[in-house]
């Protein structure tokens, strides 16, 4: 099963910010998909709780080099 989770991430100011915050998110297991909106400054992940929690995809972000906090 996969459930989708949406993240408010900040220090995004261009696309190629958007492309590194994706492609962090994208390569870790348990994630399918991940989008991150530049105008919004939300990303939407779906993952498998199964094999990936709320907090690694949070510190795969900050790794990056950007912050992550869970939206709404
Ligand atoms: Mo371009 Mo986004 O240096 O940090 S990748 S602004």
């Amino acid at each position: 099963a996969t459930e989708t989770c949406t993240l408010d991430i900040g220090g995004m100011t261009c696309a190629s910010c958007v492309r590194r915050v994706e492609k962090a998110l994208d390569k870790l297991d348990g994630v399918t998909e991940a989008r991150v909106n530049l105008a919004t400054e939300v990303a939407s992940i779906t993952f498998s709780p199964e094999l990936i929690k709320l907090e690694d995809l949070t510190k795969a972000v900050t790794k990056a080099g950007y912050s992550a906090t869970p939206h709404q």
